[in-house]
């Protein structure tokens, strides 16, 4: 099998590293438009290769070419925002870099899935799936998976259990308007109001919302990079093995939450082929508000992109 991470920065340095690491792909290409940057990132990892006990075969190229005949590519292409950015200001930047990867996937690639981690996420998603022309399934973005493991993670905190014991749920926009879903999230099953007041609930929330910030405001020089990888390559390997993982993932409405044309944090099945099924939860009427606020802010960032 064939994995092509389009991006060699941070984040794509660790996919590539990541997949080494994991033996399920016989070739790895790690593409960037900076020359020496993949070539020396793969040249790195392949020389841990004997030591890992991984036969992968490594690439760092500057030659789109090399993504020809991928099962599955993940995109990290583009720019990360700054302290004192929103993911939202990337948005003319990064859609001229994902039209263009688009164009490429679907000449070059035009079987593979695409996992879309640039920002801002779920107009990017959208974009590379107009860009490619895949059917929708075939595009999906990474976010709802890293926002609920940051849920899981600031409840396991709160409440010093393990964040394995904490099923999280965070629905909508990749932005500080997500929405975390309170009766969807449990301490091995057990519902999350019967350990912590709203009040609690209402602080971890407002931190889950803002958790890439808090990174990017101690890192400074960029964003995070080890979890976004990490939620990339999982989703990469539920779709090569035909898992049937039931996650959260920006996927395409057609219909689905009351929303047409957005890609949009839902609940969903990853397997063969990428999204087998978006799935439909009950939501409070709050919970749907929020929703639809977080949706209007991706609908108009979509529409910026319809002449691009
Ligand atoms: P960074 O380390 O800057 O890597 C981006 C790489 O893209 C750089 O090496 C660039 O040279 C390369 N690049 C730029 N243009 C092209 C092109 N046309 N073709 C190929 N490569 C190109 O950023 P990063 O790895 O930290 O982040 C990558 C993206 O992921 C950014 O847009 C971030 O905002 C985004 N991100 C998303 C999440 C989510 O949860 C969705 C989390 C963190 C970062």
């Amino acid at each position: 099998m064939k994995i092509s991470l389009i991006g060699a920065g941070q984040i794509g340095g660790i996919l590539a590293f990541l997949a080494a690491l994991d033996r399920v792909f016989s070739e790895i290409i790690l593409y960037d438009v900076v020359e020496g940057l993949p070539q020396g990132k793969a040249l790195d990892i392949s020389h841990s290769l004997s030591v890992i006990g991984s036969s992968s075969r490594l690439k760092g190229t500057n030659e789109i070419s090399e993504i020809t005949g991928s099962d599955v590519i993940i995109i990290t292409a583009g720019v990360a925002r700054k302290p004192n950015m929103s993911r939202d200001d990337l948005l003319f930047t990064n859609a001229k870099i994902i039209s263009d990867i688009g164009t490429q996937i679907k000449h070059l690639a035009p079987d593979s899935i695409c996992i879309v981690v640039t920002n801002p996420l779920d107009a990017m998603s959208w974009l590379m799936m107009k860009k490619t022309g895949f059917q929708s399934n075939r595009v999906v973005g990474m976010a709802g998976m890293l926002d609920s493991g940051r849920y899981s993670f600031y409840l396991s905190e709160k409440l010093g259990v393990s964040p394995v014991s904490i099923e999280a749920l965070v629905l909508g926009g990749h932005g500080d308007d997500m929405v975390p879903v309170r009766h969807c999230t449990n301490v091995n099953g057990l519902p999350i109001s019967n350990f912590l007041s709203d009040d609690d609930l209402e602080k971890v929330e407002d931190r889950v919302k803002n958790a890439g910030g808090e990174v990017l405001k101690l890192l400074q020089t960029g964003s995070a990079f080890f979890s976004p990888a990490v939620c990339a390559y999982r989703m990469a390997k539920a779709i090569v093995f035909d898992e049937n993982l039931a996650t959260v993932a920006s996927c395409y409405l057609n219909g689905e939450y009351g929303l047409t044309d957005i890609f949009f944090g839902v609940p969903c099945i990853l397997g063969k082929g990428g999204v087998k099924k978006v799935l439909e939860i009950n939501l409070s009427e709050r919970e749907i508000n929020q929703l639809n606020l977080s949706a209007e802010r991706i609908k108009k960032l979509i529409e910026q992109l319809r002449n691009v």
